[in-house]
């Protein structure tokens, strides 16, 4: 059979049968493509219809959210739950809670999470969840009323052997902390059916730098290849949110110079650096006061660009931590002429099919999301072991362990890529070494 001609009847039963979730379809697409070559020597997951299996969810639970705002009016909200794969775990993912969630978006992020969770080598399968609910101007009340309705209803579906949801845009300790509260009370149980729980109810250590420090990690790991460090070199991020102040302070640590944090509304640019001094305010700002970005500007009186990105600031190295398709073909040739030489995606797909294919040509060290944020999810399942065991690791052990898997992911990324014949191009070597894994898993579990 003609594996390329097989690759796009897939891909078209994919745009059929999704019709009008572009996010979704993307990120089927850069999957597929790099699929060739491990077909060619594979013919058994062509036999076994492996890939029209994995690009179906297993199951999709969408169900209505009613709450009281303030004023006493009910408003009603969509809640989802993607479970994707759970060839090789409990579904695992975040939730988001964002204006723009919808079925493909959260289809996108459910599939990106299985190659993810696969590659952190933890026994972790694909899923992703959330709602279209806004939280920027609602009262900490607001929130609380939210999420214990949403998880009225999600504690049907989730379970600390089945399905573990965690954060994401718009989920954070405090969302994460009352969705727990709502769930205990359903369910009359205190297991780890949810991660980023705070820290003297079952959380982890380093859970929370954990996605930032990894895209950190990840960038070391790719400029050692080079013989480079990360030492003294200016760096871009976008977002200002968890990853993106994260990252920061990881990247101060060692030694780099972060110049930008943005928001949906602009960005800031610091010529000066973020200190550890600025980041402080910058993790006041945005998780107690909950203000905007804008701010930084007229607190340390530097530059604010309102509606803008990142991306035409001069800069050796970008870490894009914001959301999908947040870097475009004109972005990314802004980036390369201003001399970026790296891209460490803490986001999930936030550069655009076009964007990608211009970091490749130009040969610089791009890791995508699914291997570059996998730190997140890594530690994750690290809190979920230490849930099970009911016991705590120290901040060392825990940053210890991350540190050894984001190596572990780079060299398996790298590893593939060079055994199918692309050395450099850790977006194939992550989607072959990610799907392996859980197509063989697949194949052993017979036809579910
Ligand atoms: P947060 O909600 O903490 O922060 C999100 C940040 O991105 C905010 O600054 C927000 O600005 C900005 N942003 C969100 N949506 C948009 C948009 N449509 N346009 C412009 N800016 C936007 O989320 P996280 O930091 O947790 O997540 C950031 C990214 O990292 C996401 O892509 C997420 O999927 C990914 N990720 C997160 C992980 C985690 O552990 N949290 C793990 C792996 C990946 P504003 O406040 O104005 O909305
Ligand atoms: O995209 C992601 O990997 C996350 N939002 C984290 C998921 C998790 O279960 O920790």
């Amino acid at each position: 059979m003609n594996i390329q001609n097989y690759l796009s009847s897939i891909m078209d039963q994919v745009v059929r049968r999704n019709l009008g979730e572009p996010e979704f379809h993307q990120a089927v697409g850069e999957v597929l493509e790099s699929l060739e070559p491990v077909l060619k020597r594979r013919p058994e997951f062509v036999e076994a219809s492996i890939l029209e299996r994995l690009v179906e969810p297993e199951r999709q639970i969408i169900f209505r959210v009613p709450w009281v705002d303030d004023k006493g009016k009910v408003q009603v909200n969509r809640g989802f739950r993607i479970q994707f794969s759970s060839a090789i775990g409990p579904y695992k993912g975040g939730l988001r809670f964002h204006p723009s969630v919808n079925a493909g978006i959260l289809k996108f992020l459910g599939f990106e999470q299985i190659f993810k969770n696969s590659l952190t080598s933890l026994p972790m399968g694909g899923g992703k969840g959330g709602a279209d609910f806004d939280s920027k101007g609602k009262s900490d009340l607001e929130v609380m009323r939210f999420c214990q309705s949403f998880m009225t209803e999600l504690s049907k579906h989730i379970g600390a052997n089945s399905d573990v949801p965690a954060g994401d845009i718009g989920v954070g300790g405090r969302e994460i902390g009352y969705l727990f509260g709502q769930y205990k009370r359903q369910r009359d149980e205190f297991t780890g059916v949810l991660t980023g729980k705070s820290l003297n109810w079952g959380g982890s250590l380093i859970r929370p730098e954990a996605t930032g420090y990894g895209a950190v990690y990840f960038a070391v790991d790719m400029l050692a290849t080079r013989g480079e460090s990360l030492e003294g070199k200016r760096c871009v991020i976008s977002g200002s949110g968890n990853v993106s102040q994260y990252t920061a302070e990881k990247l101060i640590e060692l030694g780099a110079v972060p110049v930008t944090f943005s928001d949906s509304d602009g960005t800031i640019y610091d010529p000066a650096g973020i200190d550890r001094e600025k980041l402080a305010f910058v993790m006041h700002l945005k998780n107690v006061r909950r203000g905007r970005i804008r701010e930084y500007a007229e607190h340390f009186k530097t530059e604010y660009r309102p509606g803008a990105t990142p991306w035409d600031v001069a800069c050796d190295c970008a870490f894009p931590s914001a959301t999908q398709n947040e870097v475009d073909a004109g972005d990314a040739k802004r980036l390369l002429e201003g001399g970026c030489r790296l891209v460490s995606e803490g986001a999930n797909m936030p550069s655009t099919p076009e964007a990608v294919e211009l970091f490749q040509q130009a040969k610089i060290l791009y890791g995508p999301g699914k291997a570059a944020n996998a730190g997140g999810v890594a530690t994750s399942g690290l809190e979920m072991s230490q849930n099970s065991m009911r016991l705590n690791w120290g901040r060392e052990e825990v940053d210890a362990r991350l540190r050894e898997i984001m190596r572990n992911i780079h060299r398996n990324c790298s590893e593939t890529a060079e055994l199918y014949g692309s050395p450099g191009n850790y977006v194939v070597g992550a989607n072959i070494a990610g799907f392996t894994k859980v197509a063989e898993a697949m194949l052993d579990q017979g036809v579910v």
